[in-house]
């Protein structure tokens, strides 16, 4: 069985899924590649052979010839074409965040669950990422005893859309949220935001925010998005009894000069790249078999972009807010 599959934006991460899913993943055939620029669209779908393009987002998603969908497209979108998957009753791998806000993600879980059944999975790759894994295994096996304080770092070279704090928190820290979330098996209870030279700093400097859980963990987050020197993601997950920490996938050193180092990447593409490929093969197979692969749901998607705007609001206000989720959806409980 075959899967035709159309892609929404033909982007950075459109174009990397389009070479995923052409050169590493079985099963699919890109059948379309949707982008409001056809000439991108087109060198695209040329570089891994879709036969279709077009601007029109929904003639896709409506198309019989296409059976799955992957929403690329900017944030301000997701909610929207993730809607008109559901209603096509369309199967929908939507990248972060499911939207920046959290009214839209609410519609999109009332609707999957209107049409009766689980359509979304939110490209939360994290969870798929062989570091964060073994890190929720060995936690899970009792190798640092419980778990105390996660603390992150997320750092890219240089803000990939705007530089303003509001930016990192809604379109970057999501990933810590839905990650930690995951890891810690439990969800955020208030944030607070600090910036270094408070409120009065420019814009560009990194954003540090404390999560507090009902589990009781510290979630410790700097958000930086204009550090410059590399793309780079750091956790260590301190516990009772020791830490466990990530380590990047370097696959050599450097000797020269009179050091050693290791080179970092530009952007999310190479450090995530297992967990792109992984994530995406899953989703293939929980089409192939009809049920949720173990990836983020709408109900992941809505409880992230939820601490965001709680973190939009903590920042604006100086204050610690409380984070208050409405209950899960019984739909959503084998997520
Ligand atoms: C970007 O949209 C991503 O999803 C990357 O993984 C993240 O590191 C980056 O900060 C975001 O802007």
């Amino acid at each position: 069985m075959t899967i035709n599959l159309a892609i929404i934006g033909a982007g950075v991460m459109g174009a990397d899924h389009a070479r995923i899913f052409a050169n590493e993943v079985p099963g699919v055939k890109l059948a379309a590649i949707v982008d409001a620029d056809v000439a991108r669209a087109r060198k695209v779908a040329d570089e891994y052979g879709a036969s279709h393009v077009t601007a029109d987002p929904l003639e896709v998603i409506n198309s019989r010839a296409v059976a799955a969908v992957v929403v690329a497209a900017p944030d301000k979108f997701h909610s929207a074409l993730t809607l008109a998957c559901i209603a096509a009753g369309k199967p929908v791998l939507c990248e972060k965040p499911l939207s920046q806000d959290v009214g839209e993600c609410l519609s999109v879980m009332s609707a999957e669950e209107k049409r009766g059944k689980r359509l979304v999975q939110v490209g939360f790759m994290r969870r798929f990422d062989p570091a964060y894994a073994e890190m929720k295994a060995l936690l899970a096996g009792g190798a640092i005893g419980k778990a105390l304080v996660f603390h992150c770092q997320h750092r890219n070279v240089s803000a990939a859309y705007d530089a303003r704090p509001e930016t990192a928190i809604a379109n970057s820290a999501p990933h810590e949220f839905d990650v930690a979330r995951w890891l810690l098996e439990t969800e955020f209870t208030a944030v607070s935001v600090f910036r270094p030279g408070g409120a009065a700093a420019p814009a560009t400097v990194p954003v540090q925010m404390v999560l507090e859980t009902a589990g009781g963990a510290l979630v410790n987050l700097e958000v930086n998005i204009n550090a410059a020197y590399g793309y780079d993601v750091r956790g260590e997950l301190v516990g009772e009894k020791g830490s466990i920490e990530l380590r990047n996938p370097d696959v050599t050193s450097r000797n020269a000069a009179l050091a050693r180092s290791t080179a970092y990447p530009a952007d999310w593409r190479p450090r995530f790249a297992e967990a792109y490929r992984r994530q995406n093969i899953a989703w293939v197979k929980s089409l192939e078999q009809g049920k949720p692969s173990h990836g983020a749901s709408a109900w992941d998607g809505t409880c992230s972009t939820l601490t965001a705007e709680a973190g939009v609001k903590a920042l604006q206000s100086g204050a610690r807010v409380e984070i208050a989720l409405p209950a899960k959806p019984g739909f959503y409980a084998t997520a």
